[in-house]
């Protein structure tokens, strides 16, 4: 971004009232999202693995070279992710999502919502605010299967996927440790003691028996439903992007589609990120803060 030229507005009533107006709302979310649940970004993932730079290690070529250090990598942050709790921020996006809460601010519009994170936190704060409807409205059709319109486009912390070519078989396992071989490695924050945990050792398919990995996208794989998610870009009027650095692409190219097709971009940030100069409206502040204030 060109932080010299003057920043997009932060006018919260111009906001409101294009959110009023619109009729397909597209929320891009990133790991600013998570980090008031205590959840590092991306980059500041901690402990042991401050001294790696993580996008070498959610790479398959990483994978190929120690199978064992990947897996702690991510056996670490699970143990992390099962600790946390959703934040405000996802919970008033997950209301967005709910027809009785969207259309006191977005009456005529659907939504959809993309998200780069892998931690299934949106998807608790989805489910706990459904919990929290009167039980006349929870059964409601009105309110949409999270599938419909929900994107983990990286894939999710908590599934595996099997490794034989002739199985792939997936699953989503939440216990912690998820194998005994990778036990208490996610304590090992000082420098050089790192465990090598044997190849036998580390998370089987249920299946087949093969060794699973992470069921995450890394860096050279294909994003999940990339073509759905461009087609949603197209279509929507109103693109709030979230807790993103917008570097990691295709991500990062879903703001410029809206905008490409007439729409409205407003991003919410802690601070300037990758062409936020571009958008419509600039929220600079904590998501967790600023998103229940203009969202409802
Ligand atoms: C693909 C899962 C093609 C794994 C992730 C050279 C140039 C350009 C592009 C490339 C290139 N070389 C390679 C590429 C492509 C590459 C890419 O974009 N690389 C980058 C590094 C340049 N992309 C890919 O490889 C993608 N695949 O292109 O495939 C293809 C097509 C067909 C067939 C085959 C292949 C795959 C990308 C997915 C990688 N996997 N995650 C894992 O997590 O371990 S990406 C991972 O990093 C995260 O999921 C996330 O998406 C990304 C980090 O980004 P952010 O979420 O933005 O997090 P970050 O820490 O950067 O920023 C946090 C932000 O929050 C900050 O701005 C901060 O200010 C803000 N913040 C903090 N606190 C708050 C806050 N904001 C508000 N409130 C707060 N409280
Ligand atoms: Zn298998």
């Amino acid at each position: 971004m060109d932080s010299n030229k003057t920043p997009p507005p932060d006018d919260v009533a111009a906001f409101s009232d294009v959110l009023s107006h619109s009729k397909h709302i597209l929320v891009l979310s990133g790991a600013g999202l998570s980090a008031a649940s205590g959840i590092p970004t991306f980059r500041d993932a901690g402990g042991l693995w401050r001294k790696y730079d993580v996008r070498t290690l959610a790479t398959p070529q990483a994978w190929g070279e120690n199978q064992s250090r990947v897996w702690q990598f991510y056996h670490y942050r699970r143990e992390i992710a099962l600790k946390v709790q959703p934040n405000a921020a996802h919970v008033a996006i997950a209301k967005l999502s709910i027809p009785t809460f969207r259309e006191k601010v977005a009456p005529n519009a659907d939504f959809t919502h993309v998200t780069q994170n892998i931690d299934g936190l949106f998807t608790r704060a989805y489910s706990d605010v459904l919990a929290s409807l009167p039980e006349s409205e929870q059964g409601t059709t009105a309110v949409a299967p999270l599938e419909s319109f929900f994107f983990e486009m990286h894939g999710r912390l908590f599934d595996v996927e099997c490794t034989a070519h002739d199985c792939k078989h997936r699953e989503m396992i939440m216990t912690s440790p998820i194998c005994p071989g990778l036990a208490g490695t996610e304590l090992l924050v000082e420098e050089g003691t790192e465990r090598v945990v044997r190849r036998a050792d580390l998370p089987r398919c249920s299946q087949c028996g093969q060794l699973a990995r992470p069921g995450v996208v890394w860096f050279g794989e294909k994003p999940h439903r990339v073509q759905d998610i461009m087609d949603l870009a197209k279509q929507a009027d109103l693109c709030i992007i979230v807790g993103t650095s917008s570097i990691v692409q295709p991500a990062s190219r879903i703001g410029g589609i809206v905008k490409e097709h007439g729409g409205k971009v407003a991003v919410f940030n802690v601070d300037r990120s990758n062409h936020d100069d571009e958008a419509d409206f600039l929220f600079l502040g904590p998501c967790e803060v600023l998103l229940p204030q203009v969202l409802h």
